[in-house]
């Protein structure tokens, strides 16, 4: 195999000025390069569009950081995020930048694990031990953080968070009848006001429409992604799928749309003279669950590495994040908050009680997919979705798909034993 040039690169200056500990956040640029390398650059056959993505992830530490800080200078928000329920359109509307910020590496956890509890969900573990361990330029760079209240582990997490960087908390409702779309909308109204007051600028209807135009262009662009997988065979990998799902929560909306239709471009003629990442045999795997942040890659890459595709991922990394739009006719700023609010009310987390939506959305997604099988995975201690699984592993058996249910962190102490359990599944598939 030729020797590849693939570097994530350096950009110590900068990181200094961000006030980052240098020398450790190095040495985890150099892993994630090496890594990135092993499990992405050595997939046979992928799409010719993915240069554009391997350039982001080289970039991820270094050209995106300072388009960020130029937003700044220009005195608008760069707002930091976890959850697919903070409205990014408003932050759009006023010029800013929303950024979802780091939390999917085992490498920050022990920073947390000095002050957090050590049973409590990987995902916020590591989010706080990004900041905390100061190892994330994009923690570095925003203005503030804006948290919700969807579980336990976030939301009292915020409390201890928002010593080391301003966190502001959104309240969202547990259910979903009249009241609670009331509450949730006087939320977003707190949100538009609190961007509008960091960059001194009225967010007016005109600029609120255009943010709406752009985030639905980019979630257009990753359902038209997502519908191209359901060709068999496979036209892209799940792995390359998941990392541009990933991307989508950094990246500027408008150039990555524009990425991702240029590859959709490349992904129909695929599909049209029969192109695959892999033979139309293999067996063909749907992720549900809990989202995957950047860069956990661990369970696509078992069910690759074991010969499988995955063709979607009902998760917040996935179709949670673009399946719904928002109207774009209305012309006044209550009406579009009004329907920016029921767009976000169709989220179906499992932080919501009931939550049969998404069991039902599950079902869809599996038959609109062409999957084979449905892979359920939780984070460990997260105890809305491992809770929920039981419904949806009822659902399976009852439409009788194969189904195999995994909870995991970040660690990977855990790999053979999922390797094992992912192979029998897949036999089973094959079956
Ligand atoms: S809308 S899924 S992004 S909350 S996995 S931190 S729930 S303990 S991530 Fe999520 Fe918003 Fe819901 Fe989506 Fe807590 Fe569970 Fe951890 Fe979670």
């Amino acid at each position: 195999m030729a020797e590849s040039n693939f570097e994530v690169i350096p950009y110590p200056e900068m990181w200094r000025d961000l006030d980052m500990d240098v020398e450790r956040f190095d040495k985890s640029r150099l892993m994630l390069g090496e890594v990135y390398e092993k499990m992405y650059l050595t997939q046979p056959n992928r799409p010719a569009k993915m240069a554009y993505f391997d350039d982001m992830i080289s970039e991820i530490f270094g050209r995106r950081i300072e388009e960020m800080l130029e937003v700044k200078k220009e005195g608008r928000p760069v707002v930091g995020t976890f959850c697919v329920y903070i409205p990014e359109e408003v932050v759009v509307a006023a010029g800013g930048v929303c950024v979802g910020l780091c939390g999917g590496s085992q490498g920050s956890i022990p920073d947390a694990e000095k002050i957090l509890p050590r049973n409590i969900c990987p995902m916020v573990k590591s989010a706080y031990g990004f900041k905390a361990g100061k190892i994330c330029p994009y923690f570095q760079t925003v203005d503030f953080v804006y948290g919700e209240t969807t579980c336990d582990a976030k939301k009292k997490t915020w409390e201890i968070l928002d010593r080391l960087v301003p966190t502001h908390v959104m309240e969202i409702p547990q259910m979903k009848n009249k009241r609670d779309k009331a509450l949730w909308l006087e939320e977003v109204k707190d949100f538009k006001d609190k961007v509008e007051d960091v960059c001194q600028k009225e967010i007016t209807a005109a600029d609120l429409n255009n943010a709406i135009q752009v985030i639905n262009n980019k979630r257009k662009a990753l359902q038209r992604l997502t519908a191209l997988r359901a060709g068999n065979p496979a036209p892209i990998s799940g792995k390359d799928a998941l990392l541009i799902e990933q991307i989508a929560f950094y990246d500027e909306p408008v150039r990555f749309a524009e990425k991702v239709n240029e590859l959709c471009d490349e992904l129909e003629e695929r599909v049209k003279v029969g192109t695959g990442v892999i033979d139309g045999g293999a067996p063909r795997v749907m992720v549900s669950g809990t989202p995957m942040a950047l860069p956990n890659w661990k369970v696509h890459n078992l069910i690759e590495t074991a010969g499988a595709v995955v063709v979607n991922e009902e998760s917040c990394i996935g179709t949670r994040y673009f399946k719904d739009l928002i109207d774009e006719s209305k012309s006044t700023i209550d009406d579009q908050l009004d329907v920016l609010t029921d767009r976000y009310m169709q989220i179906d987390c499992s932080c919501f009680t009931p939550n049969d939506d998404r069991i039902d959305q599950i079902l869809k997604e599996y038959k609109d997919s062409k999957a084979q099988g449905i892979l359920h995975y939780s984070l460990q201690f997260c105890h809305t979705y491992n809770i929920e699984e039981i419904k949806v592993r009822e659902m399976c058996e009852k439409e009788g798909i194969p189904y195999l249910s995994i909870e995991s962190d970040y660690s990977p102490e855990d790999v053979g034993q999922l390797q094992t359990r992912i192979e029998a599944f897949l036999e089973q598939i094959r079956g």
